[in-house]
């Protein structure tokens, strides 16, 4: 670990503000090597604050590159960290590293050009936890649309696990806080044939961002906005992954976790998809992943992608 990353991790976890002094103490260096490497921080945009008594964090919620090492260092599956203060697309970036055959994960502060599905736009303000995992991993490709599911429910468990808030899935892609729109998760593979040769799952929680007052074409949330606080993006990043690759590995019953985590069966939903409207009860996922929906007409339909609105 070298001493800039120790300067901010003892920053970031407290409050206080740490005299030069005490600093030095901690990390066994001198005053003088500290002060140098707080300036090389600033210069590089990290928010410390310097007083008469010594050194703050004004924004204590950082993702250092070495947390993203340290992550990894315990993953069986990802290989390869990459962390950006500003990206086009973290999608971008996790192709690069499956198209050179490995499975690694990105996190940027920011993105300029974040997407959802069919193109459209993500906002990605700093705040927010915007990642991609890029697998490679020889699943049928009959069994792709299980990578999303699985995503959707690492992420609502994650959410629970360290913020103690009842998150929900909503069909297909969302995450849910209070019935708003706290969440995405954006799946895009490589297929040779009938099998994946990779898959990039991009995820999108919005944490100390704001988006209450943002006219979305669903009314969305943040985690801090929720709770009315601020908070720490590292825990949720940790438990997000280590979630993702037990359920991964252990092959669970992801359906199954799916549905009970569920927000939209049982309830009257429109979806639309690129053909029709659909309107009805949402009941079921078969087991190809397809909602089923009970039509107003009498008839069973399933979907297999579409828009999905939560009716009263
Ligand atoms: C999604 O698409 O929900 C997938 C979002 C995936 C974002 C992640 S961030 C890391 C990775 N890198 C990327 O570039 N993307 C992934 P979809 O279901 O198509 O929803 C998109 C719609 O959500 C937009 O058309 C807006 O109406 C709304 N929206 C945009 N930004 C939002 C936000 N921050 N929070 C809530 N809703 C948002």
């Amino acid at each position: 670990m070298n001493l800039e990353f120790k300067i901010l991790d003892l920053l970031r976890r407290s409050e206080e503000v740490y005299s030069g002094e005490l600093i030095a103490k901690e990390l066994g260096v001198s005053r003088v090597a500290i002060w140098k490497a707080i300036k090389r921080l600033q210069e590089k945009g990290y928010p410390i604050k310097v007083s008469r008594r010594g050194y703050s964090l004004e924004n204590r919620d950082i993702i250092l590159p070495e947390d993203l090492e340290k992550i990894i260092s315990k993953s069986s599956i990802f290989k390869i960290a990459k962390y950006f203060h500003e990206i086009s697309s973290t999608m971008d970036a996790a192709r690069e590293i499956a198209e050179a055959g490995e499975s690694g994960i990105v996190v940027a502060e920011r993105q300029s050009s974040g997407r959802g599905r069919l193109g459209r736009n993500w906002e990605s303000e700093s705040g927010g936890l915007w990642l991609t995992l890029a697998l490679r991993a020889q699943i049928p490709l009959k069994k792709a649309f299980l990578l999303t599911y699985l995503s959707s429910v690492a992420t609502v468990e994650a959410l629970k696990r360290t913020y103690y808030v009842n998150a929900k899935v909503k069909w297909p892609n969302d995450v849910l806080l209070d019935g708003k729109k706290v969440g995405g998760i954006l799946l895009e593979i490589k297929a040779e044939v009938d099998l994946l040769s990779h898959a990039l799952i991009g995820i999108g929680i919005n944490i100390n961002n704001r988006v209450a007052d943002k006219r979305f074409e669903m009314p969305a949330i943040s985690v801090s906005e929720f709770l009315g606080r601020k908070l720490m993006r590292l825990p949720l990043l940790k438990n997000l992954l280590e979630r993702f690759e037990e359920l991964f590995l252990e092959e669970e019953l992801i359906l199954d976790k799916w549905k009970s985590l569920s927000e939209t069966l049982g309830r009257r939903v429109r979806i639309i998809t690129h053909e029709e409207i659909i309107e009805g009860i949402a009941t079921d996922l078969n087991e190809e992943g397809a909602l089923l929906v009970h039509t107003v007409d009498g008839k069973l339909k399933r979907i297999f992608s579409g828009d999905c609105f939560h009716l009263r």
